[in-house]
């Protein structure tokens, strides 16, 4: 079929009723120092309002605090973890293990030494049975959207609003060009 023809659901349930403050995202990350380059996770999920967590639980220095975070989110009504790390990234890929059922989306951070590249790959070369979705290096926002649009298949209200921010994003790309030609 063409995808013109192709029928939403006709109604999908509100995964977050408004005004619910109650986190369905947690952004979790291996270190204060890895704040910076969150913000604009932080911003994106802000701006789509879904509630998010923020925490920092570190595969190496807070194992075990690691461990019951990934352990206990399903059960509060966490639905996807953004796990954010550099360097030995291991933090997204213990958290997908942990977690066993929530979708981890890694976002892998440069580090001091080096182009962020080991901590990119530490994510993607996970081995087979335990998947870390993970984004661009630094790319945080894209960590933001991967969460939205898989939360977004249970909450119409929240589809809405990702259809209007890649709308501002086409407006902005269309403007740069008609710019451009002037
Ligand atoms: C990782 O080590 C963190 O995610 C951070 O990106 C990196 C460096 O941490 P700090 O030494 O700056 O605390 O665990």
């Amino acid at each position: 079929r063409e995808r013109k023809d192709i029928d939403l659901p006709p109604q999908l349930p509100q995964l977050m009723p408004s005004g619910t403050e109650i986190p369905i995202i947690g952004v979790t990350a291996g270190s204060q120092s890895d704040q910076n380059v969150l913000q604009t996770c932080y911003d994106v999920l802000s701006g789509l309002r879904i509630p998010f967590e923020r925490r920092i639980t570190s595969a190496h220095r807070s194992p075990e605090l690691m461990a019951s975070y990934a352990k206990e989110a399903e059960a509060r009504g966490i639905k996807v973890l953004i796990a954010a790390a550099g360097g030995a990234a291991h933090l997204p890929g213990m958290v997908a293990a942990f977690s066993r059922v929530i979708p981890v989306v890694g976002l892998p951070i440069k580090p001091s030494l080096g182009d962020g590249t080991d901590s990119l790959l530490s994510m993607t070369n996970m081995p087979r049975g335990t998947p870390v979705l993970t984004v661009g290096v630094n790319n945080a926002v894209n960590a933001a959207l991967a969460a939205a649009r898989i939360v977004a298949m249970w909450d119409s209200e929240l589809r809405e609003r990702l259809i209007a921010y890649s709308g501002e994003a086409e407006n902005e790309s269309r403007e740069n060009d008609r710019k451009l030609q002037a």
